[in-house]
């Protein structure tokens, strides 16, 4: 579709497991595209919509848990296109580069291993994310038991770092499964580095698929 006004702002995500560093890293390419130059505005799911933030505290909480994936994978659905509509589109509308810690893969990998039927979350994706997919999405990939050590350094666990082991290993596997069918969305990036060797692969990354190389002159 042709634009009019602005060119359209570029969308990238960070997915991967629990504690896997995308909060720390998502912060640190905030700072490397206005160093380049870009606008840029930091998001996260669920929630990044004040709507979609009420939303996140019932599911973190556990209480859609209950009902089952379907339900929990619309309740991330509603929550997703809220954030959408009121903040990634408008930003991307306006040139303005969006980060987001987390989007539409999480449920993938999330609700799709516990039994959310591939069907069905497309028929989800579609109606929440529509268009407005990511331009670059970076899998941070990390052995749970690692992501959940670190996650454990820092809070107590919400519904879902609650789980087992084998769970969020076949999330693990999920997430590389979605890199694997997508490479030219997907860069996975080895997170059991240390943070500024992991920060300097996604430099790269970005750099290469996104044509951005550093500080602006
Ligand atoms: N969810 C989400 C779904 O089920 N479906 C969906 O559709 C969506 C969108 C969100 C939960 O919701 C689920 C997935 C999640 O379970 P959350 O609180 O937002 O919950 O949790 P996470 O997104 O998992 O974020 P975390 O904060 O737990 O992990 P991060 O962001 O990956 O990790 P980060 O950066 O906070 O780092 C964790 C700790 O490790 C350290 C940090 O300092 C921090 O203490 N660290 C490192 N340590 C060593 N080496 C490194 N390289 C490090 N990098 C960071």
């Amino acid at each position: 579709m042709a634009l009019t006004g602005p060119q359209r702002g570029l969308f990238i995500t960070l997915e991967g497991g629990e504690g896997c560093g995308k909060s720390t890293q998502a912060w640190r390419l905030l700072d490397f595209l206005k160093e380049a130059g870009r606008e840029v505005v930091m998001t996260r799911e669920p929630g990044g919509s004040p709507e979609a933030e009420t939303i996140r505290q019932l599911l973190l909480a556990g209480l859609v848990k209950p009902f089952g994936p379907d339900a929990e994978a619309l309740f991330f659905a509603v929550a997703r296109r809220d954030h959408v509509e009121n903040v990634i589109r408008p930003a991307l509308g306006q040139g303005t580069w969006v980060i987001s810690d987390r989007f539409a893969d999480s449920t993938r990998a999330y609700q799709g291993t516990a039994g959310a039927s591939s069907d069905k979350l497309d028929r989800l994706e579609e109606i929440a994310v529509g268009e407005t997919r990511p331009d670059l999405t970076l899998i941070l990939d990390l052995d749970p038991r690692e992501g959940l050590r670190r996650a454990a350094l820092r809070s107590i666990a919400d519904r879902f770092e609650a789980d087992g082991l084998e769970i969020h290993a076949a999330r693990r596997k999920a997430f590389l499964d979605i890199a694997a069918a997508e490479p030219g969305r997907c860069v996975v990036i080895d997170a059991s580095r240390g943070e500024e060797e992991v920060a300097a692969s996604i430099r790269a990354a970005v750099g290469e698929r996104l044509g951005i190389s550093g500080p602006a002159s």
